[in-house]
């Protein structure tokens, strides 16, 4: 809570179905990557823009960062109020390319073919980042070192740990946990939690 919260506004931030934690759980599919030559790491940004982008961990490392303070929001039912991170704007990381006229959509893709979807304009809001550090500290492997799509407006599963790859694409299609039942967009503050037919 910051201290310019009264407990009504304080309440109005956290999403129905939702309890506060002050831990920050750690929840993926599969096994944490552990990089040990970051020479080979690489971002790549592809699809429908006009040319393909490989940003090396030197370059992408580089770019200017500036502070981002925000809640998230699990699926799983945990909220965590006041997040300050380090990170990257997308405006930044967008400068490098140019986009088609067509692209709508935006796959994350991280490390080991995972994978999450979100429409363009979701991934272009001003509070949708890269993230670089958590609290002051390096991101740890398990909460997505180097570098972890932010999207705060959307449940965490959006947040892409171990990124790897932003493809632009013409229509919305599911990311990993979508093809398993989680809803394509996922507001938490409409509880779009789970899509199963
Ligand atoms: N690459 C990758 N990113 C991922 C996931 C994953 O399985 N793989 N899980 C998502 C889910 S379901 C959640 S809730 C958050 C958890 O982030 P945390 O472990 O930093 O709390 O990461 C998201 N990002
Ligand atoms: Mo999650």
């Amino acid at each position: 809570m910051t201290a310019a919260d009264t407990p009504q506004e304080q309440k109005d931030r956290i999403p129905p179905g939702q309890t506060l934690t002050q831990g920050f759980p750690v929840l993926h599919y599969g096994s944490v990557p552990y990089y040990r030559d970051m020479s080979k790491w690489d971002l790549r940004i592809f699809g429908l823009v006009d040319h393909e982008v490989q940003l090396s961990y030197k370059q992408f490392m580089a770019l200017p960062r500036r502070e981002f303070r925000n809640d998230i929001h699990c699926v799983t039912t945990w909220s965590k109020l006041d997040n300050v991170w380090e990170g990257v704007a997308v405006a930044t990381v967008m400068e490098q390319v140019k986009l088609l006229p067509e692209a709508s959509h935006v796959m994350l893709h991280a490390e080991h073919g995972w994978s999450t979807n979100l429409p363009l304009d979701d991934f272009l809001r001003e509070t949708t980042f890269f993230g670089i550090k958590h609290n002051g500290e390096l991101l740890t492997p398990e909460h997505g070192y180097p570098v972890r799509m932010v999207v705060p407006h959307l449940y965490f599963w959006k947040s892409a740990k171990w990124l790897r790859g932003i493809e632009f694409m013409s229509k919305d299609k599911p990311g990993f946990w979508e093809r398993n039942g989680y809803h394509m967009y996922g507001d938490p503050f409409k509880e779009q939690r789970y899509d199963f037919d």
